[in-house]
């Protein structure tokens, strides 16, 4: 009775989770769809065959245990196999080719959570929140390539109170509890000592990014990292992405948005301020005297680096998560305006490459208390 009620519940939640990437797509031509309209980004018909990829991999081989669908479809489904930057020339399937997997694969794994029930539901709910993370990057492409569904479309929070939200010094529990599901990077909860610290009460404005931009943001070296001055130089970088000479496309009170991490790190230094570390950030978002404002507007970049918590251990693959540990890619947290209920959370932990700027990133201040 009870996998009964859960198989149901999960049943729901696949449909919900197809129809919003269906919705998304369907504005546009096939021909929008097997495009590649950014080098940074796959053609959003990959996206849909590798989420059925993915669901027909976890819900039907490995829960199910039935051969693939199409085995000779794995590989070039597999991010690792195939890189973004090469995934514009090969031969994925065709949009109405891809639809018909997508169906197909779902047909399977509806009739082995039928038979089988959904067991722990953990692979489930990884697939329902994976279908959920492509629609956000699906939204990114969007964005880059004018199309829509890369905007928000209403302006929201544009009263959002200003000024800092003081913190203690003290211990800290960081990280999802072990039980229910998390991402494997998100385990295990632990411990962290924290500096007393200042934090953004709401993300910064358009406004404020404006300023900084006319008092020579992008050309005093001395807010720069290196790094940083290196790109920013290079590809000759002088506002956000998607702005024009003009300012924001939108709001001057909204978030700013699409900015790197270099950017964020230039622009906390103007103002005499940092990036929040994300345990910060973290115990900030879950401070029930004081709570963060605008969360869930825009991903805010952290001063971390992605890295495993101490006594990680990979689940249920390491290409999810591990091999992206290192020194390389920055930790973002909250979500965004295009982020689906089920993924937002207090532990949740995105991360990309600090001179991204297609996610629908901005930034929150910290700094060291006076
Ligand atoms: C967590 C958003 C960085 O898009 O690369 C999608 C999520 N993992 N498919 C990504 C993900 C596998 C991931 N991010
Ligand atoms: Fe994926």
């Amino acid at each position: 009775m009870a996998t009964a009620a859960a198989s149901s519940a999960l049943g729901d939640a696949l449909r919900e989770a197809r129809a919003r990437t269906l919705a998304l797509v369907a504005p546009l031509c096939d021909e929008q769809l097997e495009t590649a309209h950014d080098p940074l980004m796959s053609p959003l018909v990959w996206d849909l065959g590798h989420i059925a990829a993915y669901e027909d991999l976890w819900l039907v081989h490995r829960h199910g245990g039935e051969p693939l669908l199409r085995a000779d479809l794995a590989d070039l489904y597999d991010a690792f196999e195939t890189p973004r930057a090469v995934r514009g020339e090969i031969a994925f399937l065709r949009c109405p080719q891809a639809r018909e997997y997508l169906a197909a694969v779902r047909e399977r794994t509806l009739e082995v959570l039928d038979r089988m029930g959904p067991g722990d539901g953990m692979l489930h709910e990884m697939v329902l929140r994976h279908e959920a993370q492509h629609n956000e990057t699906m939204r990114q492409a969007l964005f880059l390539a004018g199309l829509p569904g890369g905007t928000p479309e209403a302006s929201v929070h544009r009263d959002a109170p200003e000024g800092w939200i003081e913190l203690p010094p003290g211990p800290a529990q960081i990280g999802a509890p072990a039980s229910g599901f998390a991402f494997d990077n998100e385990r295990p909860r632990h411990g962290v000592d924290l500096p007393a610290h200042r934090i953004g009460r709401r993300p910064v404005t358009n406004a404020s990014w404006m300023r900084f931009v006319e008092g020579g943001g992008y050309e005093r070296r001395e807010w720069w990292s290196d790094e940083g001055w290196a790109w920013k130089e290079e590809y000759d970088i002088t506002h956000p992405e998607g702005w024009t000479a003009d300012g924001p496309p939108d709001d001057m009170q909204r978030p700013v948005m699409h900015v790197s991490w270099f950017e964020a790190d230039a622009f906390a230094r103007a103002c005499g301020a940092r990036l929040p570390t994300e345990a910060e950030w973290e115990r900030a978002a879950t401070w029930t005297r004081e709570p963060l404002a605008s969360v869930g507007d825009v991903w805010e970049w952290t001063a971390s680096c992605f890295g495993g918590y101490p006594g990680f251990v990979a689940y249920p693959y390491e290409q999810y998560s591990e091999v992206f540990f290192g020194e390389r890619y920055r930790v973002l947290r909250g979500s965004s305006w295009a982020t689906a209920e089920r993924l937002r959370s207090a532990t949740f932990r995105n991360w990309d490459l600090p001179e991204r700027r297609q996610i629908f990133a901005g930034v929150r201040l910290a700094s060291d208390a006076s």
